[in-house]
């Protein structure tokens, strides 16, 4: 059985500083959280980056800047966010791709998202799609809801393997308006999956623990982080998230599937030693 592949998301674009001082907002504070996850267990970084009033951005000098300080810092597989937040338009989040990271995610459908909407047209899937191949940019297809594993299907089928040739998905479990953080909802979701395909799950906020633990036992990977939990336990919140990480390598060493070293997970998405070489 190979090890476990924890992937930290340890800002997103919806927390608020004011409201959760732990969350990295500033280059300094990510780095700093980037080399404590890596010591911790994990092996990509999920990247959503913020203004200097730590309001999400899509700011691409600032993304390439991200980039080659994660990669100058740590060995972390540097997967830049294409989701943005809800309310950054298709052409920003197709440019992110310029600022050259490893890998990026890519939502294969669209999902009510608490109040608003992610929105990801069908259209915008394939563009983003064609680009990661044409700029050898492994994707992680990020699956909000069992209609996006179709879509999934339907985008290899039309356009063939990703960059890498291994196709990687990240269940994203628990949001409201996507599918619910459950065990039976990750078995069916898992199910029907590409032949071939690995993948991790995350569970949103209180549905973390229990979407880790169903992963583990379903013989999946981990994604953690502030981006989709910030509180540890219920009335104790995340003091920072290298111990979400830490939680998480724990887990998957009494999984007897212990945490991936970075070099091994390169291997096994198709990232190129390469292209994160230091
Ligand atoms: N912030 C969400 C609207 C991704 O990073 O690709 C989208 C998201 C997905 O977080
Ligand atoms: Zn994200």
């Amino acid at each position: 059985m190979p090890g476990t592949l924890i992937t930290v998301a340890p800002t997103g674009a919806e927390a608020d500083k004011a409201a959760v001082p732990a969350l990295p907002v500033t280059l300094d504070e990510l780095v700093a959280t980037a080399r404590e996850c890596q010591a911790a267990g994990a092996a990509v970084i999920h990247v959503h980056i913020r203004d200097d009033q730590a309001r999400p951005t899509l700011d691409l000098a600032r993304l390439t800047d991200t980039v080659s300080a994660l990669r100058e810092a740590t060995d972390l597989i540097v997967q830049l966010s294409t989701g943005g937040a809800v309310t950054d338009g298709a052409d920003a989040r197709l440019a992110v791709l310029e600022a050259a990271p490893d890998a990026c995610s890519l939502t294969c459908g669209t999902v009510n998202f608490g109040a608003d909407v992610f929105l990801n047209s069908w259209p915008f899937i394939r563009e983003l799609y064609a680009r990661t191949q044409q700029l050898g940019i492994v994707p992680e297809f990020e699956l909000f809801d069992l209609g996006h594993v179709a879509a999934l299907h339907r985008l290899l089928d039309d356009l063939g393997a990703p960059a890498g040739g291994h196709v990687h998905c990240d269940l994203v479990m628990g949001v409201p308006g996507g599918m619910p953080g459950d065990a039976a909802t990750l078995v069916a979701a898992v199910a029907a999956l590409p032949a071939g395909a690995t993948w991790s799950a995350t569970g949103i906020g209180r549905t973390s623990v229990p979407v880790m633990l169903a992963a583990l036992s379903a013989g999946g990977h981990l994604r953690v982080g502030m981006e989709d939990t910030t509180s540890f336990a219920r009335g104790r919140p995340v003091t920072g998230n290298a111990e979400l990480v830490a939680r998480a390598s724990t887990l998957a060493e009494l999984a007897q599937r212990p945490a991936l070293r970075p070099a091994a997970a390169r291997q096994l998405l198709g990232v190129p030693a390469a292209a994160a070489s230091r």
